[in-house]
């Protein structure tokens, strides 16, 4: 597979209804999703879960990029085989998580920035001699009484065009992840108002930078109520609001927007991008970088067992699958019982 550009790496990942699968955890995600199922995280349970989801079939046809943690992209499979070579056997790229997680800011309580900028010059050289295509860094702005603050905004974007532009240097696609959590109570209105903020932000710094639109991509939250929100929006809500704060900001130069799931269900996370993308009218692709809503039910089947490595991919890939057909606007409910 030689794709060499930024410009084709970025089109790649996202052709045809192609998305992302999300498979970044830090260990201490990873112990914590694996608590869910009762196992207990080992540096070869990891290996063992991810082995299975990235042999599984769902990846050719619906996966065009994988990002992997640093454990991950250095780790062989159990036949020796390097876990980053069974991606690219599987006609996928990897990618790799390059932030370093999140500290607190000075005099904003409750606030985050991201790190991870120190070194990275010299980790991205490496991530790039190993293979990796793109990378990923996330950005976290909490709504709460008074927050985000200008500070935590103006940091966090400016932190996330500083990758993005070392990122492109080192001749890898940046995906740029300004994430507003939906845990709270806001409503979708705070929601709307607060990712404007922040994108509106994102996109003068990326600008200042020199950052090429062109050869990145956008990981944002779809806009919608905070999750402990009494009113929750419908579908056709979220995906009508989503696209008209994403039209009045995101640069058509941008070819693709894959979205975060960041606590949605399984079935809200394709339906609302099913109904974007029925809706239509924008210049970018709008797909999927799913963590949860791409493994939830893969790491519920599976359940630490070798046994159950089948019945785990056959969940995985039907839910890529049920993803890429609403990247392409051609989802609905009748086709989950299949
Ligand atoms: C897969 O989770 C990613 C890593 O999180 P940690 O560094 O906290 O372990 C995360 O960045 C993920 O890529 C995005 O938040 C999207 O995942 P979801 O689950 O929200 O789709």
């Amino acid at each position: 597979m030689l794709v060499e550009n930024l410009e084709d790496i970025a089109a790649y990942i996202v052709d045809d209804g192609k998305g992302i699968l999300a498979a970044d955890e830090s260990n201490p995600t990873c112990s914590k999703r694996f608590e869910s199922i009762g196992v207990v995280s080992t540096e070869e349970k990891r290996r063992d879960y991810r082995e299975m989801l990235f042999r599984s079939d769902g990846v050719p046809d619906n996966i065009g990029g994988v990002i992997l943690f640093d454990e991950t992209i250095r780790q062989r499979a159990a036949d020796g085989t390097l876990l980053r070579e069974v991606i690219a056997e599987q006609g996928a790229l990897f990618g790799i998580k390059v932030d370093q997680g999140v500290r607190p800011i000075d005099g904003c309580p409750g606030e985050t920035v991201t790190v991870g900028l120190d070194g990275l010059d010299e980790r991205l050289q490496e991530y790039a001699s190993m293979g990796a295509k793109f990378t990923k860094w996330r950005a976290v702005i909490k709504i709460g009484s008074a927050i985000p603050s200008e500070k935590c905004i103006e940091l966090n974007m400016k932190a996330l065009a500083s990758y993005a532009a070392l990122a492109q240097a080192n001749g890898m696609v940046p995906i740029v992840e300004p994430e507003v959590l939906m845990e709270g109570e806001h409503t979708i209105d705070s929601c709307h108002e607060v990712t404007e903020r922040a994108l509106n932000a994102l996109f003068q710094c990326l600008e200042q930078d020199g950052v090429n639109l062109k050869g990145s991509l956008l990981k944002p939250n779809m806009i919608t109520a905070g999750a402990g929100c009494s009113v929750q929006a419908s579908v056709d809500d979220v995906a009508e609001r989503t696209l008209i704060c994403l039209k009045a900001i995101v640069p058509s130069a941008v070819p693709g927007i894959c979205f975060l799931s960041g606590g949605q269900s399984d079935l809200q996370a394709t339906a609302h991008l099913d109904a974007m993308n029925k809706i239509g009218g924008f210049p970018w692709k709008i797909s999927f970088s799913y963590g949860r809503a791409l493994q939830s039910s893969a790491l519920s089947a599976w359940g630490g067992s070798p046994d159950r490595v089948r019945s785990a991919q056959d969940a995985f890939t039907h839910r890529a699958s049920m993803n890429r057909l609403a990247a392409l606007g051609k989802w609905n409910k009748e086709l989950e019982a299949g």
